[in-house]
């Protein structure tokens, strides 16, 4: 008897300490899957602005690179975002780290450049090399006017390529782009019956 319950209280206590030892649980649901999707990195001095072949998490597709600017106009979050019309029409990708089959959302916003005539305010976003939209958002004002776009869209592998580049005249000037996130959805799980009524 004193054995069973030793042993009966060993198997307790290594359950508990199993249970204490698992990791718990987590949920990517809701997570940000972009790095520096903000664009605040590396950080510039007010004012200025730079043109990189990459930036922390971001590459250059293809054109003169990535020009990052530090508050020549007013971003949608923090102090910089991104021009694409760079030296010339350009396009950068990020690899995002993505679960097969899980529906996630792409969301950015858009600024016309401001001063600029709405033909340079133009941006393509692509996401596993399909393309998400092309943004016309039209003719510059005094200063930047933000708006939200979003997409849904359903990962098929664990890396998903975003793109997007400059759709306009290739002459410096275009659209700017800040605060891009890339968010899974919520899974929906259904009702079952758990009971067998006959
Ligand atoms: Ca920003
Ligand atoms: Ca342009």
């Amino acid at each position: 008897m004193v054995t069973r319950v030793a042993a009966t209280l060993g198997l307790v206590i290594m359950l508990v300490i199993g249970a204490i030892g698992a990791p718990a649980r987590t949920s990517a649901a809701g997570a940000d899957l972009v790095v520096n999707g903000g664009f605040e990195q590396p950080m510039l001095s007010p004012g200025s602005f730079g043109v990189f072949g990459a930036i922390e998490d971001w590459t250059t597709a293809y054109g003169a690179g990535i020009e990052l600017q530090n508050a020549i106009f007013v971003a949608h979050g923090g102090a910089q975002v991104v021009e694409l019309d760079s030296h010339s029409s350009s396009a950068m990708y990020q690899d995002i780290a993505t679960v097969p089959g899980v529906s996630d959302t792409v969301s950015f916003w858009v600024s016309p450049r401001p001063g600029v005539n709405a033909e340079d305010n133009v941006l393509s976003a692509s996401w596993d090399g399909r393309l998400l939209g092309t943004i016309s958002s039209g003719p510059g004002g005094s200063v930047t006017a933000w708006t939200q776009y979003a997409y849904t869209v359903t990962a098929t592998s664990s890396l998903t390529q975003l793109q997007f580049a400059d759709a306009g005249v290739s002459n410096s000037l275009g659209s700017l782009l800040d605060d891009v996130s890339v968010v899974e959805n919520e899974i929906q799980y259904g009702i079952c019956t758990l009971y067998d009524a006959s």
